[in-house]
């Protein structure tokens, strides 16, 4: 066995072994604590309501949340809540959500969230849903088994007319 064919006969030996330690170790957008709020604004199909979690970016790059899909919804936009003439509104956030290296960003009610737009479905709590998270310098996330729950507080930012929907 020559070296070169050696060194090769190596690396398809530890190549496995590398991919079996990626898939211990934390994944490079790394989602905690997702969830759905079940609403008046989401019992019905036309409806729409919000996604929430934290993200946290394990990678060495800055990544952006620019988008998504989902098969309960027609459009799925990031939004941002932004103080208009005196009231709480909400709107698509320019360019996405930017995360630097090692940073975690915190979508909340009352804060920057994902939007589920013209449901084609009914989301009731205790919904189980699948929503696709689209990333620029990451790959797509698709967050699964995410529950439907009921919250208080936050519609001031569901029902304004200005945004469109
Ligand atoms: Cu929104």
């Amino acid at each position: 066995m020559n070296l070169k064919l050696r060194k090769a006969v190596l690396l398809a030996a530890v190549a496995p072994l590398l991919l079996l330690t990626g898939c211990a170790s934390t994944p490079a957008v790394e989602i905690s604590d997702p969830w759905v709020r079940a609403s008046e604004y989401s019992d019905h199909v036309g409806g729409m309501t919000g996604v929430f979690f934290e993200v946290k970016n394990n990678t060495s790059e800055t990544i952006t949340l620019v988008g998504g899909s989902a098969e309960v919804a027609e459009l799925v936009e990031i939004h941002e809540i932004v103080l208009s003439g005196g009231e709480m509104v909400m709107q698509p956030k320019e360019g996405g959500i930017s995360i630097e290296p090692g940073q975690t960003h915190v979508l909340e009610m009352g804060g920057d969230h994902v939007m589920l737009i013209n449901l084609n479905q009914a989301i009731v709590a205790g919904d189980v849903l699948s929503v696709t998270l689209d990333f620029e310098g990451a790959e797509d996330v698709t967050l699964t088994d995410l529950v439907a729950k009921p919250s208080d507080g936050g519609d001031e930012t569901y029902h304004n007319e200005d945004t469109g929907h």
